[in-house]
């Protein structure tokens, strides 16, 4: 397994809209290996593979506490659907937009249907933290960040503030 480079706005590659995967061999697992690793290194509870600048429509996933025992969840072509007409607000980071943390408003539960790690159709109940966190992992899959939720003054402070703390740390 191996750690790799998570990409920053303002990438383009971000933007992008990621590619149904078409079978679920040993290649698109190690690349799940990766991403779990690279993702429990930064540390974050969930990433995109646009994240690291694969395309494919894969996600992962562990929202189980710090130090206790890991429950990584993964995620080929996954599809989403509300399932309660109720929203709620949840601060939001996001590790391609370093030190910016807003308040999001999105669907408070949904059902994600996807391919597992071996390849088998699932079904998963989202509430609270982890119906957040799968809503902003399937937005990376349509090239969408949480700042574009934000209004357009907030959105331009984040990418100054990503920008400044860049130069701040190339000059260090
Ligand atoms: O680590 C992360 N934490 C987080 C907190 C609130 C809402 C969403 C997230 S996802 C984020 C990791 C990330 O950038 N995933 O794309
Ligand atoms: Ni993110």
């Amino acid at each position: 397994m191996t750690i790799r480079e998570i990409i920053t706005i303002p990438d383009p590659r971000l933007k992008q809209v990621s590619a149904p995967v078409e079978t679920v061999d040993d290649d698109l697992r190690a690349l799940m290996d990766d991403m779990l690793e690279t993702m429990y290194a930064a540390p974050g509870i969930g990433l995109a593979a646009i994240q690291v600048g694969v395309p494919k429509r894969v996600i992962v996933m562990d929202l189980a506490p710090e130090g206790g025992t890991p429950e990584p969840l993964y995620f080929v072509n996954p599809v989403i659907e509300p399932t309660s007409e109720e929203h709620a607000f949840y601060q939001e980071g996001c590790l391609s937009i370093p030190d910016v943390y807003e308040d999001v408003e999105r669907a408070a539960e949904c059902r994600i249907s996807y391919l597992d790690y071996n390849g088998d159709a699932q079904t998963l109940e989202c509430t609270g933290l982890l119906a957040t966190c799968a809503q902003h992992e399937m937005d990376h899959l349509e090239g969408v960040l949480f700042i574009d939720h934000l209004s357009r003054l907030k959105r331009t402070m984040a990418v100054k503030k990503v920008a400044k703390l860049k130069r701040a740390a190339e000059n260090a």
